[in-house]
């Protein structure tokens, strides 16, 4: 009986990201890899994204869930093209989804400046799988608590930002923003650390910001490829 070892199938996992992070720099496409627990915040996170960013990029958005389309519809009137896909009960996307979605004949994927991935909700496994994206962001909302860095330390290890969400319900929550910064620091002291509120605004203007700072940096290494 053939025998299928896990550190086997995530090194094709990792020649498959390597393929779309190729496709994606030929392109001059910025790919953004969203990971974070269920609920945390990561579609409304990106409802806000999109309208403040798509009159001046183009959008698109790869959607990973279970089995619903419900996150793609509440974004498909603001992004330039979104797809879902519903893995069946899997927690995680992996490269070579992403990458069937990007050689599609009728994609438009490719024509645009950034692809956001929303990722399945879950804290553990998405960390493990490289989709090939130029930078990965997780997402911690204040209602999870201040110790899920600490417990689930690879999400935030693995990340390059991490977004501190619904920082308006800080007044009602036992979280302590200081301790999750020293945290923060501690797992990973090159992660951009962002607190962000989509009900009040608080964050979004750094977040866009730390956004287009990447898409520029990806547009020069596109131009020098
Ligand atoms: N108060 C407050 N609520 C928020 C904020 N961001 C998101 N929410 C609420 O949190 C709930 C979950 O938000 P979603 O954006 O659907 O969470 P998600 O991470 O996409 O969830 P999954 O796709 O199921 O993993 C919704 O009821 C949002 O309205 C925020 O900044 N403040
Ligand atoms: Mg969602």
């Amino acid at each position: 009986m053939k025998i299928y070892l896990a550190r086997e199938l995530q090194e094709a996992n990792k020649n498959n990201a390597e393929d779309n992070r190729t496709l994606l720099l030929k392109n001059g496409v910025l790919m953004v890899n969203i990971i974070g627990s269920p609920g945390s915040g990561k579609t409304a996170l990106l409802e806000q994204t999109l309208k403040a960013l798509n009159n001046k990029y183009r959008i698109g958005v790869i959607e990973g869930d279970l089995y619903t389309a419900e996150d793609a519809k509440r974004l498909e009137q603001r992004a330039y093209q979104v797809l879902q896909i519903n893995t069946e009960g899997s927690c995680h996307l992996e490269a070579n989804y992403i990458g069937h979605l990007l050689n599609q004949n009728n994609s438009s994927l490719l024509s645009a400046d950034i692809i956001f991935i929303e990722n399945i909700g879950n804290l553990v496994c998405p960390a493990e799988f490289d989709l090939g994206e130029d930078v990965r962001v997780s997402v911690l909302s204040v209602t999870e608590g201040n110790d899920k860095p600490r417990k689930y330390p690879l999400a935030f290890k693995v990340s390059d930002a991490t977004l501190i969400t619904k920082t308006d319900l800080l007044p009602y929550c036992d979280f302590n923003l200081d301790l999750t910064l020293r945290d923060m620091q501690k797992i990973n002291d090159s992660s951009e650390v962002i607190p962000i509120s989509i009900k009040t605004g608080e964050g979004l203007k750094n977040w866009c910001q730390w956004l287009e700072k990447q898409l520029d940096i990806k547009k020069k290494r596109h131009v020098c490829s």
